[in-house]
């Protein structure tokens, strides 16, 4: 049975997913979560992913789990084609570093300016009660709605979204001179999928001016959004300029 996607169309996390399974070549038939109606809060998607996110996918009727793991799950099973991980046990710890990091550091930080500045609405309009409930019900999350506080971040936490972005921006920078194109060295590997939607999300969100002094950095997106991967995993309407056409007038003036 084909692989079942549950993923959002404009989801950082399910980008990842739909780029590695562009890259290997595997076919998967979707499924949309709702997250605007909380669909991934509800039992029947629970059952599939306890933590209450997305993506995950159900492959010959095992539910696999977390953007990161999945991408290796796919590389494993699915061997042929393009190898997305080193051999060498020494490249492939340091790709496993550079997975912990973007799961860590810049994928929690890109998503403070996201709800500060795209998807606030959605919780201003929302009595105290109804914010309880639903920040309550957020499984992985309510830590990070106990932190937005319905209208919004404190400055020192938007300010620390920043500096950690980039900071890893700069980090990266260091790496590609001194060992790229890729964050690898040669190998184009699943840290490099891992790391892109995050750049499309900043660039999406006018932020695209923290890389303009990281020339390798900047070569680096330029050579990821070339591959065909990239415009499979983001089909129209999975870009928060899609979503928001307000940004892509923001962009042109
Ligand atoms: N560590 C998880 C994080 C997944 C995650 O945070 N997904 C977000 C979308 S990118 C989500 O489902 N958020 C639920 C919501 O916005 O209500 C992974 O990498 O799969």
């Amino acid at each position: 049975m084909a692989l079942e996607l549950y993923h959002h169309d404009a989801s950082t996390c399910s980008q990842k997913v739909r780029i590695c399974l562009a890259e290997k070549g595997v076919e998967w038939v979707g499924r949309h979560v709702d997250l605007t109606h909380g669909e991934n809060l509800g039992a029947e998607f629970l059952a599939i992913n306890p933590n209450g996110v997305v993506p995950a996918f159900v492959h010959d009727g095992t539910p696999i789990i977390e953007s990161t793991v999945m991408c290796e799950y796919v590389e494993e099973v699915w061997p042929d084609g393009t190898r997305l991980t080193p051999e060498d046990p020494k490249k492939r710890a340091e790709m496993r570093a550079w997975l912990r990091y973007i799961d860590e550091v810049p994928s929690m930080a890109v998503r403070v300016p996201t709800f500060q500045n795209l998807l606030i609405d959605r919780f201003k309009a929302m009595s105290d009660d109804e914010y309880a409930a639903f920040r309550d019900s957020n499984t992985l999350r309510r830590d990070f709605f106990m932190r937005l506080n319905r209208t919004g971040f404190s400055d020192e936490e938007y300010e620390n979204s920043l500096l950690q972005l980039q900071a890893t921006i700069e980090r990266m920078e260091t790496t590609l001179d001194r060992s790229g194109p890729w964050l690898v060295g040669t190998q184009f590997t699943i840290a490099d999928i891992c790391m892109a939607p995050l750049f499309q999300r900043m660039e999406d969100l006018g932020m695209s001016d923290m890389w303009g002094d990281a020339p390798r950095v900047a070569a680096w997106f330029a050579e990821i959004k070339a591959r065909p991967s990239y415009d499979v995993a983001f089909y129209p309407g999975s870009r928060m300029t899609d979503l928001f056409p307000q940004l892509r007038e923001q962009a042109q003036k």
